[in-house]
């Protein structure tokens, strides 16, 4: 008998979901024309204007729009041979990866195993787009979501009617079908009692597959994979396993705990323990977007701006440290930059500069902030400092816009209120 209703005996069940070929499923809905073909996405940005410009000129006996892309002869998509760029890939269509082309690969590498895919730029608006629609069509089914990227998700199964049945599937399948009848996209669903298993279990029947994972399972399907295949192993921590011959999680799992410590730290050492043996009780976060991240202190006893500037500056240095640490570990880059001070009257003031670049390193918050000091009153006693970062953007949305190339070189010297910690940074 099934139940619906968590009982004392309730398992907990954790979805992955992950969606297929993501960007590149996202273009065959403009492009239907190019399903089951080779289809890589990167190189360049999408520009509407260039491509229905372009169109014009090839075929003028046609009215092209937006609206009649998918009319497009295949003779017209350009193939990737004909790319001369340092671009790399984002993603390809699973007809590609049979040629070996996937994401992360320089298009010139993946000209010559399949010179005949077609080459698509990339259009995060539109990415973004259907991320969120997925995403909304989860919530309404399952209202425990976390957010993990631009294509995939936890969700909390336990509680949700269904969320049992078959170990999962039946809601899993439900998922799969609402998002598709929504969008036309496919995705994969790995369903096991906690996060770390069940993201390993999504990508065993990709794409458009489900897979059901219990505690049961782990020896035969979780230990003869390779140890990379854990969430939170590197390829660094890989390497170093290998040097002490372990391969599979399989022989992860055969070490002792207080071997593992000893040889990759007491909480690395540990965590690998358990994560080879299937243990991992993180909560699915349901993900509040924060508008801004900031850190701030009072000071023991009044500061001078010019008096205790040594102090003062060791302060704001630490500020934005800890600032760049909640960003990095929260997964988030930001460009408005701000202080906040109090001063000996409890009168506060705050000021803030946009970049226009997104940052999340310490030096460059720290630079930022800096020069946002230059205009308050530093005349006065202060006895609170504070450092905040909005404007923010995920990381991973940041880190697929290429965003990264569009940073500012290195701060240059300024003249620092608070002395020499200000000097660039080594
Ligand atoms: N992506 C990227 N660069 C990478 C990896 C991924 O820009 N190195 C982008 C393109 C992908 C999207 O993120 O479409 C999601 O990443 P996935 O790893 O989930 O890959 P896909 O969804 O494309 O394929 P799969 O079916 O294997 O999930
Ligand atoms: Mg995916």
């Amino acid at each position: 008998m099934t139940s619906d209703h968590p009982t004392a005996a309730t398992l907990r069940r954790i979805a992955h979901l992950d969606m297929d070929a993501f960007y590149a499923s996202v273009e065959l809905l403009r492009y239907p024309q190019l399903k089951g073909l080779p289809v890589v996405i990167g190189g360049s940005r999408r520009r509407e204007d260039d491509l229905l410009g372009r169109l014009r000129e090839a075929y003028p006996e046609h009215a092209w729009s937006a609206e009649n892309l998918s009319e497009i002869p295949l003779d017209f998509f350009p193939r990737i041979s004909g790319y001369t760029g340092r671009g790399v890939i984002t993603t390809a269509t699973y007809a590609a990866r049979q040629f070996g082309v996937g994401s992360a690969m320089g298009v010139m590498k993946a000209a010559k195993l399949c010179p005949d895919a077609i080459l698509l730029p990339v259009d995060f608006d539109q990415y973004r787009h259907y991320s969120r629609r997925f995403k909304a069509i989860i919530t309404e089914i399952a209202p425990v979501m976390e957010n993990r990227g631009v294509d995939e998700v936890y969700i909390d199964f336990t509680e949700v009617p269904g969320g049992q049945r078959e170990g999962g599937r039946v809601l899993a399948r439900l998922m799969q079908k609402a998002i598709f009848e929504d969008t036309g996209l496919t995705c994969s669903v790995g369903v096991a009692p906690n996060k770390l298993l069940a993201k390993m279990a999504s990508e065993f029947n990709k794409p458009n597959g489900i897979s059901i994972v219990h505690e049961v399972d782990l020896e035969q399907l979780i230990w003869p994979l390779p140890c990379r295949k854990i969430n939170g192993i590197g390829p660094k921590a890989e390497a170093k396993l290998a040097t002490h011959g372990i391969h599979t999680i399989g022989e992860l799992a055969q070490r002792d705990r207080t071997w593992l410590m000893e040889h990759f730290g007491k909480s690395y050492g540990a965590w690998l323990h358990d994560a080879a043996h299937g243990q991992d009780d993180r909560a699915v976060e349901i993900s509040s977007e924060p508008v801004s991240i900031s850190r701030e202190t009072t000071f023991e006893h009044d500061l001078h701006a010019v008096r205790d500037r040594e102090a003062l500056g060791a302060i704001f240095t630490r500020l934005s440290a800890q600032v760049a640490d909640d960003l990095q570990r929260k997964g988030y880059v930001g460009k408005t930059i701000g202080i906040k001070l109090r001063y000996d009257n409890f009168q506060s003031v705050t000021r803030d500069q946009t970049l226009d670049h997104y940052i999340d390193q310490a030096t460059d918050i720290r630079h930022a902030a800096g020069q946002c000091l230059k205009r308050v009153d530093l005349t006065r006693r202060l006895r609170l400092l504070g450092v905040r970062v909005g404007s923010l953007m995920k990381r991973e949305d940041w880190q697929a816009q290429g965003l990264r190339s569009q940073e500012a070189p290195a701060s240059p010297y300024t003249e620092s209120l608070f002395g020499d910690i200000d000097a660039p940074h080594g």
